[in-house]
């Protein structure tokens, strides 16, 4: 036994990072495209990123040679919205055109609703700290599921909310680069709020998307967090492992600080004083699967400092992210166990030193290796019988990674951006193959 016949191998990206056309076609200002100036290596930024906006037919076509049979995209609700109330019917068509253009090459779309590029006209509103952002969310989501309905079926509400919390209001790395990290007493005052509002915009996402979708709709969230993965093999380090990563405690990159709100509709005491009944059953809505963001684990022993597991020298990737090819086996054990959902691996994938060498190839077998270990965790516990459903590489392209600027490089597939030329990676080629034997020789 292995992957199942229907198994979803992916890639995925997300519009800001991809897209470029940022003032095209009457698109609005996000957060990145406004604030991000000085906060970016090289002072670069996404206003081009890979020219997908342009370019997205060559690049469907490229996923349809390497046989992907699912692509996660997302969708910029400034592009969608730049206005409060204004729908931007050219936005629209955009991601209308890429989903036709998916399904004609017979890859499965799935629709990312929120990653990270949050409309001006909503930050200038107070962004995540604004009361009432589950409302506007809830529109924008009816305007992409009336538009996208008839041809998508997966949707995502919000990705990596950790990420877009702490980076972008506690750490001051990512837009809008709101640093509180000095202050514990500002962050105990800000963070309950920020956390209360991403969990409704998830809740009134999932309730908008029954109503309004066309196609009968498969729901989840694109969650990280921080995962800890036993040490030996046996029951009480296990054990040990699980507590560790679902320690209830009101640390917002825990796992379960939002899944237990999303799934069990149980809440982190942090969340307790500021989410009242009616708004927990708001946000615990039934999903149809949990989405994964996976890149890496800690071993509960390299957590106490007292194993070597940590050792100079670790193997890491170019965002110094260490390789542990365990964590996809564990994630799923231990999401399955406790969610009872099926598992979609929404983003796995490294960083690593490509370039396209003299033989105008780009090898990277550090990517081929880390990918196939990974894989063999997640072969693992579906043939222990964890029901998963897809494994989505991050990212289908070299792109704009966030803070990095173009440095680190995640892609299948290489971009040149001074003249926007793909290259197909070596991994690219290997990933193909392991779709077309669907993981068996993982
Ligand atoms: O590029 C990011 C993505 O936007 C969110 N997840 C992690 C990726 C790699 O850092």
């Amino acid at each position: 036994m292995g992957f199942s016949k229907g198994f979803m191998w992916g890639a995925a990206s997300s519009a800001y990072q991809v897209e470029g056309a940022y003032d095209e076609d009457g698109k609005g200002k996000g957060i990145w495209d406004a604030l991000s100036e000085g906060h970016v290596r090289h002072n670069e930024n996404g206003n081009v990123a890979c020219d997908h906006y342009h370019r997205y037919k060559e690049d469907v076509a490229l996923m349809k040679e390497m046989g992907l049979k699912s692509y996660r995209f997302s969708v910029s609700w400034p592009r969608v919205m730049p206005k409060e109330g204004v729908v931007n019917e050219k936005g629209v068509q955009f991601y209308k055109d890429l989903v036709d253009e998916l399904v004609n090459a017979g890859i499965e779309p799935m629709c990312t609703l929120f990653h990270w590029n949050l409309p001006m006209w909503v930050y200038e509103k107070g962004g995540w700290h604004y009361e009432g952002i589950s409302e506007d969310f809830a529109e924008y989501t009816e305007v992409v599921v009336k538009a996208l309905s008839d041809k998508v079926t997966y949707w995502m509400t919000v990705n990596e909310p950790a990420g877009f919390i702490g980076n972008g209001y506690i750490a001051g790395a990512h837009a809008p680069f709101e640093k509180n990290v000095e202050s514990w007493e500002k962050i105990g005052e800000i963070l309950p709020g920020l956390c209360k509002n991403v969990l409704l915009c998830h809740g009134k996402a999932v309730q908008t998307i029954r109503k309004h979708a066309i196609k009968a709709p498969q729901i989840g969230m694109a969650l990280n967090g921080s995962l800890i993965t036993p040490w030996k093999d046996t029951e009480e380090e296990i054990a040990i492992a699980r507590k560790a990563t679902f320690t209830g405690e009101a640390t917002f990159f825990g796992i379960d600080f939002w899944a237990d709100a999303m799934v069990k509709g149980i809440l982190n005491p942090m969340l307790v004083p500021v989410i009242s009944e009616e708004e927990r059953k708001e946000i615990q809505q039934p999903l149809d699967f949990f989405g994964f963001n996976c890149y890496h684990s800690f071993n509960y022993e390299e957590l106490m400092g007292s194993n070597p597991a940590v050792y100079p020298g670790l193997p890491r990737t170019a965002t110094d992210s260490p390789i542990t090819p365990d964590a996809l086996y564990w994630a799923v054990r231990f999401i399955c166990e406790r969610y009872g959902l099926p598992v979609l691996i929404t983003e796995n994938g490294m960083a690593n030193l490509d370039f396209v060498m003299s033989d105008g190839k780009v090898h990277d077998p550090q990517r081929i290796e880390f990918v196939k270990t990974y894989l063999q965790g997640l072969k693992k516990a579906v043939e222990e019988g964890f029901p998963v459903i897809g494994y989505l590489y991050w990212s289908i392209l070299d792109n704009f990674e966030w803070d990095s600027g173009y440095d680190k490089r995640f892609g299948l597939i290489h971009v040149d951006y001074r003249t926007q030329k793909r290259t197909l990676k070596d991994s690219a080629y290997w990933y193909a193959q392991v779709i077309r034997e669907n993981g068996e020789q993982i």
